[in-house]
């Protein structure tokens, strides 16, 4: 973790408004349910002397930090005469200031049991203890510097991730990679920031103090770094939010075959009778830690039927709900003029989605067909076929279910490397503040470049620092801070 100080955060704002003077937290840090073990957290000045109340065994207070002893809790506190055990824990001390919080935690862990552990919580609160509210363990770890803004937020995405590829990015962000470097950014910007505003002052004398090159390199760089970062938001927010792949196409197409192809099992009926289909069904699946929801939809024709018609209704509607169209083609049609048709509307109708058309039926087509000469007639491009397939023999061939994967992850842009996953960007909150530091750093390598007054320089060199400032939580504003944290589970 990289070096914040403390100082200058409680100052930034007065954050000690968020209520976390010098009071003793205490919180489950275990799900509730029935388990082996569950474990009981307390942070605060009082720790120790809190659980030691209630402890039977070594006198807490008496034990060096990160030690670990086992021992009996005792129901003292209300009628100490008859005061029951309650459960046999194990307790670990761990003592200011090297703890997750920064001030004195102890962790009890007990039997997993949602009795005995809401019991002993409750009989930690009469102790002199109070409930945490949501997030409070990790918000008094970053009030007092143990981690920056970025790396508390990736502790909650953590917690969330739903594939072991997002929480290995959110590992990254824990880990501070981006943030460090953003911050380093930020410091040199400050320094030059500072010399922007001297030459203000002695503006009568027309001195330089900032070096106008260093400036444009530090500049360009942080664009270059910030661009990056931008771009890497759409794996973020598949990661987070998922993809949604429509599957869309003429009666008959294959549609229903493919999504059951893609999902691995059964999941639609498939009939050789046109409008099988006439309602969307949605289904999840994950590929490469991407969750995926395909959406299968009724054929889409002109049609007498008024449960198809909706059916065909609602298809056109979902098409406007998709990250990517697979739209299918039936390459064995006897009518490819109405199937080439059908594409060029769609393509018109949307002309921002990404459409894969995709042929299908491949084994019902041989060379000579007219197919092929379709798609290589140049003088009709927008009947190409983007992608072939057999969806039929898709349902039994796992590599080419992987190989469309891999198309659809490359056409929205998810391919990305091992080594650049440390640097992607999930959070929208800093997707924004990014794009605006971004933009005021555009503005003043203009001003730059143009030769503009030092105020305008100064301005957007502040606004840059301020962006940063933002994400890395160098600069807090104290609404920001509780809707973060209250974003969190009691406990966290
Ligand atoms: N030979 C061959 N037949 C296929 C292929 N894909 C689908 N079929 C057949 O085509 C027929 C229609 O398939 P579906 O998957 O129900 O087609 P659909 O697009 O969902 O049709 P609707 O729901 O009616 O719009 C079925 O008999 C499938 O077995 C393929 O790649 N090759
Ligand atoms: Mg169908």
């Amino acid at each position: 973790m990289q070096g914040t100080q403390p100082e200058t955060r409680r100052d930034s704002n007065g954050s000690e408004n968020l209520g976390m003077k010098s009071e003793t937290i205490v919180a489950r840090a275990t799900p509730r349910g029935a388990s082996a073990l569950s474990i009981i957290r307390v942070s605060g000045p009082n720790a120790v002397p809190v659980v030691d109340s209630i402890f039977e065994g070594k006198r807490l207070s008496a034990l060096a930090s990160h030690t670990a002893v086992v021992g009996y809790l005792r129901a003292v506190g209300e009628d100490s005469e008859a005061a029951q055990l309650i459960d046999q824990v194990v307790v670990t001390v761990f003592l200011a200031p090297h703890t997750a919080t920064g001030e004195d935690v102890v962790e009890v862990t007990c039997h997993g049991s949602d009795v005995t552990s809401d019991e002993i919580v409750r009989l930690l609160t009469l102790n002199g203890a109070r409930m945490a509210g949501p997030g409070e363990f990790t918000l008094r770890s970053f009030m007092n510097g143990k981690v920056d803004l970025a790396q508390a937020e990736a502790i909650g995405e953590m917690i969330h991730a739903r594939s072991l590829r997002s929480s290995r990015i959110s590992l990254a962000h824990l880990r501070g990679e981006y943030s460090a470097e953003l911050s380093l950014v930020r410091a040199h910007l400050l320094e030059l920031l500072a010399l922007i505003e001297l030459e203000l002052d002695f503006s009568e004398e027309d001195v330089d103090f900032a070096d106008r090159n260093r400036l444009e390199a530090l500049l360009q760089g942080a664009n270059v770094k910030m661009e990056a970062l931008l771009a890497s938001y759409r794996l973020g927010r598949a990661l987070t939010e998922g993809i949604r792949v429509v599957i869309a196409g003429r009666p008959n197409a294959g549609k229903s075959t493919l999504m059951n192809a893609l999902l691995g099992y059964e999941r639609v009926i498939v009939s050789p009778i046109p409008g099988t289909t006439r309602d969307e069904i949605e289904a999840a699946v994950t590929f490469r830690g991407i969750p995926f929801q395909f959406v299968d939809t009724a054929g889409l024709r002109s049609t007498e039927d008024v449960i198809e018609a909706e059916g065909v209704r609602r298809s056109l509607h979902s098409l406007t709900t998709a990250d990517l169209v697979l739209y299918l083609v039936d390459l064995s049609s006897q009518d490819l003029e109405q199937e080439w048709r059908t594409v060029s509307e769609m393509r018109t109708a949307m002309p921002d989605r990404t459409v894969l058309v995709v042929g299908n039926k491949s084994d019902l087509v041989d060379e000579s067909t007219g197919v092929e000469k379709a798609t290589k007639d140049g003088a009709r491009p927008e009947w190409e076929i983007d992608y072939e397939i057999s969806a039929l023999s898709m349902l039994s061939q796992e590599s080419q279910v992987t190989k469309l994967f891999e198309e659809i992850e490359r056409l929205t842009a998810l391919n990305v490397s091992l080594e650049d996953e440390q640097q992607v960007v999930t959070s929208q909150r800093h997707f924004a503040h990014l794009r605006a530091a971004k933009a005021a750093a555009e503005r003043a390598q203009f001003q730059l470049a143009s030769g503009g007054s030092g105020d305008m320089l100064s301005a957007d060199v502040r606004a840059i620092i301020e962006h940063i400032g933002e994400i890395t939580g160098e600069v807090t504003n104290e609404d920001v801070l509780s809707q973060i944290f209250s974003s969190f589970c009691i406990g966290k």
